[in-house]
């Protein structure tokens, strides 16, 4: 049976760098993978128009400056493709493959006490032990597939986004229904409609999406090579780690007149820094309006049809309390005539049938069927694995809700780390850069235990009930928790709705993850 210092699961960003890390301290780390190649997200989400939301030039790695040099992004928000392939350059730059296991799923982590080691159990029937486990598992990993009536009998092809087929999908002159209006959705929907013979879009809530202004940046990349040490600085010390200049005077002081200028520069700018145009868009509701107001009537100048713009337009929940989206002329499309909206909350889906689905009075046909219901956010991938202490599994503790220590661990299960774990700034911000901290603190923790000769480290439940309630408080405080979104685990029937990310900021989180690393690990207890 192999035994290994740590074993990362997972191979995209997260565990791509985080064995590069550990292997470069000498470290015997290994990942296990249940895909088929590197690139996690970019790997399993193939969806026609997949593409990132923040810029490719901060969407990237920043630990090697060279890397950072001969590497080449060709668009604004690159394609899936072209950050599939970052991944795997990264992998062989990087010689990284030779200690990763491909196509083999993790299903059971077991601690032992004795030893102090981890026993993981793969799908394969076999089994390995390590003194650390790293949880490279990500946050929107693990689909959401719900059970929609009927959806055997649907004899046409259905596909998730999520599990996009690698060899493509012929969608030309079909008829073609996507239900899911998130961000995969908007892109997906933007992607086909000028290919598909008719569109069929079922929508359940509508989002607020901002204008990307994609477009190719030979001159921005050329710019931004020349001072990326200054970009990645600002990044991980801004509260979103990416380029994003926060206004400083709340929307409900500003001079009127200065509000729509402010707005319009951020749309014109394009991207998700529209949010952070005034200080109280996310703390306060009378603020909050009059931001969606502003995108609102962007969407009634992009729909022709007024009564359909209308029902594009978000009112349920403040913007910005889910993740926006960021489009490249979604609302344009629904100006095509072969193109149609379907407000579930009027039309209720029934079921699915043999040829198509029935919405409301109506029985709709279709070739092919588009699911893009999102994920099992945060916690999906880490409950998916029977994570076992003793009697104890981290699913039952977390039953409430998770609870984490800085996000980075879970009380009564030592040596497990977590990469952007619940309670952790990561999707709130540019994963990119919350992935890099958290890998480096995990391998400072890391390097740390080795140079002391200790074997365990473990969160203290005092220290875990602290962060927690403080995560709760902050997230209180702002309008997020008002939105059944995933970030609440309202996605998922049954899931406990608690606010799961740390929204007090990626520089904010930094100096407290830091100063407790200084105060030797302050809140952990190493043995
Ligand atoms: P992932 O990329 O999710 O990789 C986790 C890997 O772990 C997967 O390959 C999975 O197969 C593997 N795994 C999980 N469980 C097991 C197991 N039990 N055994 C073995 N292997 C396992 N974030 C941004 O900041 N900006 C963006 O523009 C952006 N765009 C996104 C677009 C899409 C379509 C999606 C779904 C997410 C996007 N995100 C974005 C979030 C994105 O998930 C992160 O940016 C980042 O790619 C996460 O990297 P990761 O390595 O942590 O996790
Ligand atoms: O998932 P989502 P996603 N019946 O949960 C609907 C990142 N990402 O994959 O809102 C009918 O946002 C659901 O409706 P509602 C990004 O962080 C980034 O699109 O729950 N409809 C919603 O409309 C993002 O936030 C990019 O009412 C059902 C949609 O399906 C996150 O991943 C691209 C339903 C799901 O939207 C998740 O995005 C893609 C049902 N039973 C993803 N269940 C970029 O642009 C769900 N829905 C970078």
């Amino acid at each position: 049976m192999s035994d290994h210092d740590v074993l990362v699961i997972g191979a995209g960003f997260s565990g791509l760098y985080q064995l590069h890390s550990l292997r470069g301290l000498g470290f015997d780390a290994h990942v296990i993978e249940a895909g088929d190649d590197v690139g996690g997200t970019w790997y399993w989400n193939r969806y026609p128009g997949a593409r990132c939301d923040i810029e490719s030039i901060e969407y990237s790695y920043s630990f090697d400056a060279d890397l950072e040099q001969e590497w080449n992004w060709s668009e604004r928000y690159a394609a899936q493709p072209e950050l599939l392939s970052y991944a795997r350059h990264v992998a062989d730059r990087f010689d990284l493959r030779k200690d990763i296991t491909f196509g083999t799923r993790v299903q059971k982590l077991e601690w032992d006490e004795v030893t102090t080691r981890w026993r993981v159990f793969t799908n394969d029937g076999a089994s390995r032990t390590a003194r650390h486990v790293v949880a490279a598992t990500g946050c929107l990993s693990v689909p959401s597939r719900p059970d929609f009536a009927g959806l055997d009998d649907f004899r046409g092809e259905i596909h998730w986004t999520s599990s996009w087929p690698h060899e493509g999908v012929d969608l030309s002159g079909k008829r073609v229904a996507v239900v899911g209006t998130g961000s995969s959705g908007l892109q997906t929907i933007t992607a086909i409609a000028p290919v598909v013979g008719e569109l069929t879009v079922f929508q359940r809530t509508p989002c607020f999406a901002v204008p990307a202004h994609n477009g190719p940046i030979v001159k921005r990349l050329a710019a931004a090579k020349k001072r990326y040490p200054e970009i990645r600085q600002h990044n991980r010390t801004s509260p979103d780690g990416f380029q994003c200049h926060g206004g400083a005077v709340p929307l409900l002081e500003a001079e009127p007149g200065a509000i729509q200028p402010e707005f319009d520069k951020r749309w014109d700018e394009g991207g998700l820094c529209f949010d952070r145009s005034f200080p109280d868009i996310l703390t306060d509701i009378r603020a909050n309006e009059v931001a969606a107001d502003y995108v609102r009537s962007r969407i009634r100048a992009k729909v022709q049809d007024q009564e359909l713009a209308e029902k594009l337009s978000p009112r349920s929940y403040p913007i910005a309390s889910k993740r926006m989206c960021v489009d490249t002329g979604y609302y344009e499309v629904y100006n095509q005539s072969n193109v149609s909206l379907i407000d579930i909350n009027e039309q209720p889906i029934h079921r699915f049938t043999e040829h198509g689905i029935l919405a409301g009075e109506t029985a709709h046909e279709f070739d092919v069927i588009v699911l893009a219901t999102g994920f099992d956010a945060m916690t999906g991938a880490l409950n998916a694995m029977e994570i076992r202490n003793g009697d104890k599994t981290l699913k039952d503790k977390w039953a409430h809700g998770p609870r984490t220590y800085l996000g980075l661990m879970s009380a009564g299960f030592p040596n497990l780390f977590t990469v952007c774990g619940p309670q952790s700034p990561s999707v709130l911000s540019n994963m990119l850069t919350s992935i890099e901290y958290h890998v480096e603190w995990i391998t400072a923790a890391l390097q740390h235990l080795r140079d002391q000769g200790l074997t365990r480290m473990e969160a203290v439940p005092e220290n875990e009930d602290n962060w927690v309630d403080t995560t709760n408080d902050l997230a209180d405080l702002t309008l997020m928790p008002r939105a059944a979104s995933w970030y609440m685990g309202a996605n998922i029937p049954g899931k406990q709705r608690v606010f799961m990310p740390f929204v007090g900021g990626v520089g904010l989180y930094r100096q407290i993850a830091d100063g407790v690393a200084v105060a030797r690990y302050h809140g952990f207890e190493l043995a």
